[in-house]
């Protein structure tokens, strides 16, 4: 792979479609242009309608043919973009001339790689790409949106600032240990770095949101056997998927189903119901429910409200505390018998045979995932797990730094430390690469891309 080759791929997917976009970059680009196109240079940036004629002179298709000078276009290498019609046909004979014109097929995610390469991008946007491709929830396109526009990067340089701040007031102790750093200062200085700490942990912290907006987010419906849990997951999901029937104990296996809600995409499960039986295979069933209650990232407790409060439920449900939970009280078309609690935000009394109920459901469930996850578009951000990996990285150094503080000598070992975390830091946007670590990044991107 040279970054001095001219590329081409299609852009668009293989097939008959409308249009396919032929996208080409590199320094034979301006050639191209001329030769095949007949655009006529300086002239970036503008489409225009062309006859594309090979080198032979043949008019392969009439194409919109927009041409980026160098420093101007994505790849920050001259492009041209080609609109052709949508057939393979076609796309496969302009690749044919580009090919006798002296260029090479694209590797995926090579024009992105090229745009790292010539600075256009950092690695955190180059990534975000990716994701704007791959994005299934729309919380995961938003905030990818963010990244894309570089808030991590600046969020991460403000803080290599802060941390390049501290070490220079460090420095001045080593450089003049006759003045030793007093007390005083050496505390200040230990606050400042426990608060870039409390940053970057919290950071660190978002890549577990950045899993929930990715739709790594379980939802299990609990409850006593016939409460209509099943029901719930049905209407829930629009499918008639789990068997319901008026006898306790019908669902044993658990099943799951992808839902969107709103921005988030989550994975509903429905499950066998907790109560004590005598059938080896429905307390087979039960105890999956409870070891999937553990793993649950909220939690719909279900209840048929036509019934008194199942004596010791929660407690057989077992410890769960930190997980979220709704109440939802079924079956409000009945008589009631389930004693009044206090009004809660998070429980709601609804009869899953009702559409209007059901959305009230999604409604809440939404809400509570928006506060649980403190989902907010237009702030979070994307951590993936690579970032995750530099940021406490660059933590583990710091922790060290502030310890090796106490002591004169410790000093200048802390300004070691502080390096290796700028280092890790540096490594999230890319400001030192090596090819292993591009090749295994750009591997998952898409031809053309
Ligand atoms: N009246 C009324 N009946 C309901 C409602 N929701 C469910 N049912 C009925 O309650 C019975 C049990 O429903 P299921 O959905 O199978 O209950 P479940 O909680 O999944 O039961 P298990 O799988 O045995 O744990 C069925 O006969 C449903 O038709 C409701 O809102 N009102
Ligand atoms: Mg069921």
């Amino acid at each position: 792979m040279d970054i001095s080759d001219t590329i081409f791929a299609l852009a668009t997917p293989y097939g008959s479609s409308a249009l396919a976009i032929v996208r080409i970059s590199g320094p034979l680009c301006e050639k191209i242009a001329q030769e095949a196109c007949s655009i006529p240079l300086p002239c970036s940036k503008v489409a225009t309608l062309r006859n594309y004629r090979s080198l032979k002179r043949d008019c392969i298709d009439q194409v919109v043919a927009t041409y980026f000078r160098k420093g101007h276009s994505y790849t920050g290498d001259a492009t041209l973009e080609l609109c052709t019609h949508g057939n393979p046909l076609i796309v496969e004979l302009i690749f044919q001339d580009l090919i006798e014109r002296g260029c090479r097929a694209a590797e995926p995610g090579e024009f992105t790689r090229n745009a790292f390469l010539n600075g256009r991008i950092d690695l955190t946007q180059a990534e975000a790409i990716a994701t704007m491709i791959s994005a299934s929830s729309k919380a995961e396109l938003k905030v990818a949106n963010n990244n894309l526009k570089g808030r991590l990067r600046e969020t991460l340089l403000s803080i290599q600032e802060k941390i390049l701040n501290l070490k220079a007031k460090i420095e001045v102790g080593i450089d003049f240990p006759e003045e030793d750093i007093p007390e005083e200062d050496r505390k200040e200085l230990s606050n400042e770095l426990k608060d870039i700490l409390r940053e970057l942990n919290d950071l660190a912290g978002q890549a577990e949101q950045t899993n929930v907006f990715k739709g790594q987010i379980k939802v299990l419906l609990v409850g006593p056997p016939n409460v209509g849990k099943s029901t719930l997951f049905n209407e829930l999901i629009g499918i008639d998927r789990a068997l319901v029937s008026p006898s306790a104990g019908t669902t044993r296996d658990y099943i799951s189903n992808e839902l969107t809600l709103g921005d988030f995409k989550i994975e509903l499960i429905d499950a066998a119901g907790i109560r004590e039986s005598d059938n080896r295979l429905e307390n087979a069933g039960i105890l999956k429910t409870l070891s999937l209650a553990k793993r649950a990232d909220l939690i719909l407790c279900i209840l048929d409200s036509s019934l008194p409060f199942p004596d010791g439920f929660f407690e057989k449900l077992g410890p769960n505390d930190g997980i979220a939970r709704i109440i939802i009280e079924n079956k409000s078309d009945l008589t009631r018998r389930l004693k009044t609690s206090d009004k809660d935000e998070w429980r709601l009394s609804i009869c899953s045979k009702d559409n209007s109920d059901v959305k009230k459901v999604k409604t809440l469930i939404e809400k509570k995932l928006t506060t649980l996850f403190d989902y907010d578009p237009k702030c979070n951000l994307l951590v993936e797990s690579r970032h995750r990996k530099h940021l406490m990285d660059a933590v583990n150094n710091l922790c060290n730094a502030q310890k090796n503080m106490i002591g004169l000598k410790g000093l200048e070992l802390s300004t070691c430390d502080i390096d290796v975390a700028m280092n890790a830091l540096g490594e999230i946007v890319g400001e030192k690469t090596n090819e292993q670590v591009l090749d295994a990044l750009f591997k998952n991107f898409c031809i053309g891309k």
